[in-house]
């Protein structure tokens, strides 16, 4: 066995005796209470899901296994001294938990590469595709395309013992890692670029490899591409993409499946969707207004006139987050740092100042701060990758690795099926107040212009 899948079986084994002594002897203890508010507005707050790769304060933001992304920034070895942490070292962490040498990540990187190889049928389904299919609608049937490869899943029929489930989980999750970079920029060169695809150097980096199959060869778009990998990588467990990951997961689903159901829930207008709403919105905004350098009293009126019309703002809000997102303020960073000077990225900052006030009046929202997508579309904009549509792609592709260390630590736990129980809404009712009236019908309102 090679030496990092065997420090993360001696250190997941340990956790894994832990949770079935829990398990044993404190099923019965009482850990929480649920309101009827929380059932009804998504499961918000309920501790349900045991996660140990990362953990969401609702103040300060994510921690990956205890540390900051500023931390992250200054712990995790880098290509060069001044660049970004490379995150094959935040996967090094998360799966087990020590922040890995510059050797332990540079090893990652070449175990990636070798296990890079996209078999023909992949990307045949993706060339089966209409040109005009949604970048992640590619993306998610190419990672179940490729299912065929799973090692988990000839494992289980060859009838393997569910204590070694974890290590054909391991073979797959890493394959899949490995393979995901050279899947989205052959989704992005088809699109975009005529077809003209462009193949991996198994000498560069994971993200830098990315960036030079896109067609993206400078250090400065290697260096947002680490960053960008680094913050997205993980959100804990009850986000979308996690939590369906984990969800498919638990049927023992292979975890190519597990990964494709959860890059269709990445693809939703409320989670992975909005880095590329966000630009869209802008350019919307600009052309709406006639002009491409808005004053703050502009698009204080226009952002009055999206929520009067019952839309959403997108970049903005948080289902957990109570603050400003630290991956905002990173990325806000970054472009300091880097970037001179940028007309959307100006608009992004001058958002940043004028939309908070605006959602707070309104009373119901219970963040009114940007999170990460308010400004990650507008950095991959200035570096010249300006084909939106994709944006989300490299979100999934980043995600994979906080997700999918998760799933190889599931099947290490022996996690069982998830199955929470339903009731139909009279059940809810009767447990609060029977005589609540349910309406049974609504005017809906007509959609009106903006002048
Ligand atoms: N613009 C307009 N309305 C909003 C916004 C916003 N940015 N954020 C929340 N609301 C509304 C929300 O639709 C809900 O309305 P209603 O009661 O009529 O259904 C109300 O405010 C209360 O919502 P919250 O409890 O504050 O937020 P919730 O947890 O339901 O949703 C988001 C969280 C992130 C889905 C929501 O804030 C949102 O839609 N934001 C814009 C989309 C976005 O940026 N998503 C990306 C999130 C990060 N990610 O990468 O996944
Ligand atoms: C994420 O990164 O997954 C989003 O911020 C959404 C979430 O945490 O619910």
């Amino acid at each position: 066995m090679e030496y990092i899948k065997y420090r993360f079986f001696k250190k997941a084994s340990k956790c894994s005796k832990e949770y079935q002594r829990l398990k044993k002897e404190h099923s019965n203890d009482v850990i929480a209470e649920i309101t009827l508010g929380q059932v009804l507005t998504g499961m918000k707050g309920i501790p349900l899901l045991v996660t140990d790769t990362s953990k969401l304060d609702p103040e300060e933001g994510i921690r990956f296994k205890g540390y900051t992304i500023p931390e992250l920034q200054e712990k995790l070895p880098r290509m060069n001294p001044e660049g970004e942490p490379l995150p094959e070292g935040l996967f090094y962490l998360m799966l087990i938990g020590d922040i890995p040498s510059r050797e332990d990540a540079s090893n990652l990187s070449k175990d990636w590469a070798t296990r890079a190889h996209v078999p023909q049928h992949v990307f045949d389904v993706i060339d089966a595709m209409p040109k005009n299919s949604k970048p992640m609608t590619q993306f998610s049937a190419a990672i179940l395309s490729m299912a065929t490869e799973s090692v988990f899943q000839k494992a289980y029929r060859a009838g393997v013992s569910k204590q070694f489930f974890w290590d054909s989980t391991y073979e797959d999750v890493m394959n899949l890692i490995a393979r995901l970079p050279h899947l989205a920029a052959y989704i992005y060169r088809r699109n975009f670029h005529n077809d003209e695809h462009i193949e991996p150097n198994p000498k560069l980096d994971w993200a830098g490899n990315l960036a030079h199959m896109m067609g993206f060869d400078s250090e400065d778009i290697r260096r947002l591409f680490r960053m960008y990998m680094v913050i997205h990588a993980d959100h804990e467990g009850g986000n979308v993409t996690a939590h369906t990951a984990h969800l498919v997961g638990s049927a023992l689903s292979n975890p190519y499946y597990a990964y494709a159901a959860a890059m269709a829930g990445l693809a939703g207008p409320l989670h992975g969707f909005a880095n590329q709403d966000v630009i869209h919105w802008i350019f919307e905004m600009m052309e709406t207004l006639d002009t491409e350098t808005p004053t703050d009293k502009q698009i204080e009126e226009y952002c009055k006139y999206i929520l009067d019309e019952g839309r959403i703002i997108p970049g903005y809000g948080h289902a957990v987050l109570m603050k400003t997102d630290p991956r905002f303020t990173a990325q806000q960073e970054f472009a300091e740092k880097y970037i001179k000077e940028d007309p959307i990225i100006n608009i992004v900052n001058q958002l940043y100042r004028v939309v908070p006030p605006i959602l707070s009046e309104v009373g119901k929202i219970k963040n009114p701060w940007p999170n990460v997508d308010a400004y990650s579309g507008s950095l991959l904009y200035h570096y010249g990758i300006k084909e939106y549509s994709f944006y989300t792609v490299l979100f999934g592709v980043s995600r994979a690795l906080g997700v999918l260390a998760s799933l190889t630590n599931d099947r290490i736990y022996g996690i069982p099926i998830e199955r929470p129980t339903s009731h139909p809404l009279e059940w809810f009712k009767q447990q609060v107040d029977p005589d609540i009236e349910i309406p049974q019908d609504f005017e809906p309102r007509q959609s009106g212009r903006f002048l």
